[in-house]
């Protein structure tokens, strides 16, 4: 398989976890569509994260083929894209006439390409929109024998992803590492455990996209719930005509009682809270107190624990707005478990 020269290599690590996951699978769709091997570029965090750190190689495979960046700078780059010859590719609309790609400018972008010791001898911006990536007038303009890598600033498909692309998610499996240590945390609190998984984000960061959000109808991840509720608009205002995503940050309340109603649907014993700033596990114990449900915050080390842990619950209430719930959300549709979203019920 490490023979061929028809390559494409994707940063796809704009944003944060669920944002770079969400970059990966619309370059997978580009990859396939334009039918090139793509390069399963590296996580970024503190560093650059293998990607089969978080995820397998294998079921990959089915869907398309595949190569780990490491073994494509090993064994294919000094072939194929030696130093001297590399291009880097961005997306620039039809009416930009820049010449500049910045490939290396900044963090993560800077370190992640340093990460593989690679630099760049020209840049080139393209103007092809991912709805046109057919191979046609990629293989036109970019002709596999003049270009046989194509090094990307970005995922060339839209953010957030097409719904059409989101059932490719069943592809991406969790490592034996993450699946295990996800388990196992489920194993040592709560084993065999009815549970509702909620996802609260409330942190500063989010403060100020709820407060930009304001009255949109599309806003960061918001397609996943706003699709199916056309003129709608997002809110943090109390107002059942509207969908009210960032409601959580201001109402207690309407956190609690949603919380409450999925695990009396689902005679949950459990609320499992993954979150980036406050978990509110008493007020959700104390509103639960009846029916004894005991409430956990785990808090790991890694983002993507949360994530793995979420998908196995019972139920799953996430938000509207946040790819980080999207992630969660496609896992579970993919394997027809329920979602629900706060602000929509
Ligand atoms: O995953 P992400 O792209 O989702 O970024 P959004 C949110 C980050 O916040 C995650 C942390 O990658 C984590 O580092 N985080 C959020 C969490 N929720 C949780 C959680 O439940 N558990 C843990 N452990 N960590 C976008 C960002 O976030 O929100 C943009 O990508 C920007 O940069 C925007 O900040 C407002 O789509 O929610």
């Amino acid at each position: 398989m490490l023979n061929q020269s028809n390559l494409i290599v994707i940063f796809s690590c704009a944003g944060r976890t669920g944002n770079q996951l969400e970059h990966f699978l619309g370059g997978l769709a580009f990859a396939k569509s334009v039918n090139r091997t793509l390069v399963l570029p590296p996580f970024r965090t503190y560093r650059n994260v293998r990607f089969t750190e978080w995820f397998k190689f294998q079921p990959l495979t089915e869907f398309h083929r595949v190569v780990l960046a490491e073994d494509f700078m090993q064994y294919l780059a000094p072939e194929h894209w030696p130093p001297g010859q590399r291009i880097g590719f961005c997306w620039h609309p039809v009416t930009s006439n820049k010449k500049e790609c910045h490939m290396k400018t900044g963090n993560p972008f800077g370190p992640f390409w340093d990460g593989f010791n690679i630099d760049f001898d020209q840049e080139q911006p393209y103007h092809i929109s991912y709805y046109d990536s057919d191979i046609s007038k990629w293989n036109d303009l970019y002709p596999v024998s003049r270009y046989p890598v194509l090094a990307m600033r970005g995922a060339p498909a839209p953010f957030p992803m097409i719904a059409a692309d989101r059932p490719l998610q069943k592809y991406l499996v969790f490592s034996d590492r993450i699946r295990e240590e996800a388990d196992k945390y489920i194993e040592d609190h709560f084993s065999g455990q009815k549970f509702v998984g909620i996802h609260l984000r409330n942190g500063v960061d989010w403060e100020n996209a709820c407060v930009s959000a304001e009255g949109k109808s599309n806003y960061m991840a918001s397609p996943q719930c706003m699709e199916d509720h056309p003129g709608m608009t997002l809110t943090k205002k109390i107002n059942p005509t509207v969908i009210s995503i960032c409601l959580f940050y201001i109402c207690l309340s309407f956190l609690l009682r949603l919380t409450r109603n999925k695990v009396i649907e689902t005679k949950a014993q459990v609320v499992f809270v993954a979150t980036d700033k406050l978990p509110f596990v008493s007020e959700i114990e104390d509103n639960l107190k009846d029916r004894n449900v005991r409430v956990f915050h785990a808090d790991p080390w890694l983002p993507i624990i949360d994530m793995a842990i979420l998908i196995e619950s019972d139920h799953f209430i996430g938000n509207c707005i946040s790819s980080f719930t999207s992630f969660v959300k496609r896992a579970r549709d993919v394997q027809s478990k329920p979602s629900s979203f706060w602000g929509i019920s």
